[in-house]
């Protein structure tokens, strides 16, 4: 594997802006070629009262931002809406707690396998984003058919300490690292817009492009400021700098999935369009992320439609590290 350092980021990153889609473009062409787009539709499964500082999250327990602690819905109460969003046209179905992490043997753990055993009979492509993860979790998870974590490392290094001050940067990394020896594929990405440079979101994707092995999707979300949470006020990221970063990534881990996520309804049609020539073919579908809203379905395939970008099929490949 050929090391991605942050200078040839940086060089490719700040290069003229057509340029930069005319090289992303070819490096999509040259490892995707057909105009598909994932559809991954997002459940909360367990929302609120988590026990960390996340200073974007609408669910942390330490923010008043109007969101109420749930409690983890049962099997039966997810399994309708995952047949449903496999109805709709959606091919993954990623499923997120409001957790720091996950503890092992506990009934809720344990009615989290049960449901991704079922959901994963549905011929769906099953994600999960639990908080850490100890290797046996990771293991069993896998065990469970889940295909693909996602845990994000959501900004550099150096900068993660001013958004996160209850866990560390190299507890996410210890997490995915449980995740690649498990078998599962590692979803991870980041936020934009906290008041991090782009230099900043550069060194995040520096790590990110040398995992081993890489990371199978790279979901770049722009910040939704929540009120109550610090980062209520900051103000939306340049669009310019959103395309810039998708091509980045797009060149830098040329066989992930590169997907828009969070912060989709501030977008323009000719904004998205401008993701997805840079490379974007991933999105989330369907009316609600985890707590935020999302475009419609029919306004995102009435998008498609008008740029003749079609849905995904559903690949369940699995990657395993090499060492
Ligand atoms: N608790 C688990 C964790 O922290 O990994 C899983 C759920 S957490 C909500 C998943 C990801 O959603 C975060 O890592 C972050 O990237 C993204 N996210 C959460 N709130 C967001 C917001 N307000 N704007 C943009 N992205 C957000
Ligand atoms: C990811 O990178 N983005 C998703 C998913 N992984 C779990 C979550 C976006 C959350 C947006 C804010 C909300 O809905 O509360
Ligand atoms: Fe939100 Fe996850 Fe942080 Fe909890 S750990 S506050 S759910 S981002």
């Amino acid at each position: 594997m050929v090391r991605v350092d942050f200078a040839y980021l940086e060089k490719t990153y700040r290069q003229p802006f057509f340029d930069l889609m005319q090289q992303a473009r070819r490096v999509y062409l040259e490892n995707w070629q057909n105009n598909e787009v994932q559809l991954c539709e997002l459940l909360s499964i367990k929302t609120g009262g988590c026990s960390e500082d996340c200073a974007y999250c609408s669910q942390s327990a330490r923010y008043q931002t109007g969101i109420d602690a749930g409690r983890l819905m049962t099997t039966e109460e997810i399994l309708p809406i995952a047949h449903r969003a496999k109805q709709d046209g959606a091919t993954r179905f990623c499923m997120g707690t409001a957790w720091r992490g996950v503890r092992e043997g506990t009934p809720q753990f344990e009615s989290v396998l049960q449901t991704c055993r079922e959901v994963s009979r549905l011929g769906m492509e099953v994600c999960v984003t639990l908080g850490q993860l100890t290797e046996t979790a990771a293991l069993e998870l896998k065990a469970a058919g889940v295909t693909a974590y996602n845990h994000n490392l959501d900004t550099s290094p150096e900068f993660y300490p001013n958004i996160v001050t209850t866990h560390s940067f190299q507890d996410r990394l210890n997490t995915i690292r449980y995740v690649q020896r498990a078998g599962m594929a590692v979803c991870c990405g980041g936020i934009i817009g906290m008041g991090e440079t782009e230099d900043d979101r550069l060194r995040m994707l520096e790590i990110i492009a040398n995992f081993d092995p890489p990371p199978e999707s790279v979901p770049i979300n722009c910040l939704m400021p929540v009120d109550g949470t610090p980062l209520a006020e900051q103000a939306p990221v340049d669009v310019f700098e959103l395309i810039r970063l998708i091509a980045t990534t797009r060149i830098a881990v040329p066989k992930a999935k590169v997907r828009i996520s969070a912060g989709r309804t501030r977008l323009s049609r000719e904004a998205q369009a401008w993701c997805f020539f840079a490379g974007a073919n991933s999105i989330f579908y369907g009316n609600k992320l985890l707590t935020a809203a999302n475009p419609q379905n029919e306004a995102d395939l009435a998008l498609f439609a008008e740029l003749g970008l079609t849905p995904q099929p559903s690949r369940c490949d699995p990657v395993r590290p090499s060492a």
